[in-house]
């Protein structure tokens, strides 16, 4: 197996999130890759690389993301700078946002100011955009290309092991600790590939909206997301199980929500019917991004997932048969995250 991991991830590093009226460290920490690398060392399960400097991302990016909000994101940075130079010393973060048309307020004239900017591109005040963000961001879309070049050059398994995540991030918004759809990049890579079906199934512990909503009208890519119910989950505003697609891509869309509180057992069962849904629609390729925040142990997720849970994981995964790129997404409990990964990517090698 390929891994490419991004050895600019630590330039994202976010020093609190907005939670419940008042300021609190960030979960999504750059030790989480740290501890995965260390795991890989005891047990090296694959070949640890860094994408070529050649690849077209900044291509691949735009096939996922509308032009004005990478433009936005690029250049982020210098403006919430300019806008005061005493903010070089702090995360920028949204405070105010256009809600949806349906409020009326307007969104046809872009603001200038960039409070106003960030609250039209970010969809939470979880999500700190750093100094760091936007190159650490841009080289884990280079992860996941490479790693979707990986597959259509002949690799069974690859994976972009990156951060910040992705799954959250939308055509043309952040928001839940992401930036860029890195497993959406890699779908569509595998797309432009030549593979006429790709298929992602999330197993995050979050519902996967961002990647949901950029192939929610498409039928060459299906998608499936097992995740706590919106209803008390983050995202809260996208994940019901009635949402199934739109227009050409309407039934190829799967959301498999469970309650707080759900085990293994519960889960593996789910997990079997998101596979055979999978199954069913005969993709070539499969895309996971992995969550690995289904564990017991994770301090703002409510699934009750073990250690071991996550071999199981990767053998059922591997019963496809399918050539299949894994993204690197939640997972909060520092300590445990390298291991929980590494068993899925063992269980995965069979
Ligand atoms: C990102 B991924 C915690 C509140 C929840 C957003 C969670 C984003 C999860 N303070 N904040 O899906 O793991
Ligand atoms: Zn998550």
């Amino acid at each position: 197996m390929k891994i490419f991991h991004n050895t600019r991830h630590a330039e994202h590093a976010g020093r609190q999130e907005m939670f419940r009226g008042r300021m609190v460290d960030c979960h999504e920490v750059p030790d989480r890759l740290q501890y995965v690398l260390n795991e890989l060392q005891r047990r090296p399960v694959g070949q640890l690389l860094a994408p070529d400097a050649a690849l077209e991302v900044d291509a691949a990016m735009a096939r996922i993301h509308a032009p004005d909000y990478l433009y936005f994101l690029a250049r982020a940075w210098d403006d919430w700078v300019a806008q005061d130079p005493a903010n070089a010393e702090r995360d920028a973060l949204p405070s105010v946002w256009p809600l949806a048309s349906r409020h009326a307020f307007r969104t046809d004239v872009p603001p200038l100011n960039f409070a106003a900017r960030l609250g039209q591109y970010a969809y939470d005040s979880g999500t700190p955009l750093t100094a760091g963000s936007w190159v650490a961001a841009r080289e884990g879309a280079a992860c996941a290309l490479a790693a979707a070049l990986a597959v259509l050059a002949g690799e069974r398994l690859s994976m972009a092991l990156t951060r910040p995540p992705g799954h959250h991030a939308g055509p043309n918004y952040m928001g839940g600790y992401c930036f860029i759809n890195n497993g959406a990049v890699a779908a569509q890579a595998l797309r432009d590939g030549g593979l006429q079906r790709v298929a992602v199934l999330d197993v995050d512990y979050h519902h996967g909206n961002g990647t949901q909503t950029c192939f929610y009208e498409r039928s060459d890519v299906f998608t499936a997301s097992i995740h706590g119910d919106p209803r008390t989950e983050y995202p809260f505003f996208l994940g019901h199980a009635d949402e199934r697609g739109h227009g050409a891509g309407a039934g190829f869309n799967l959301n498999l929500p469970l309650p707080r509180g759900t085990g293994f057992d519960v889960w593996q069962a789910t997990l079997q019917t998101a596979l055979q849904a999978v199954s069913d629609f005969a993709p070539q390729a499969l895309v996971v991004p992995l969550g690995l925040d289904t564990f017991e142990g994770d301090p703002i997720s409510g699934f009750k997932l073990h250690s071991a849970d996550y071999l199981q994981l990767g053998r059922a995964i591997a019963q496809l048969g399918l050539p299949t790129v894994l993204t690197f997404e939640g997972g909060y409990a520092v300590a445990e995250v390298g291991v929980n990964t590494v068993n899925v990517l063992e269980g995965l090698q069979g």
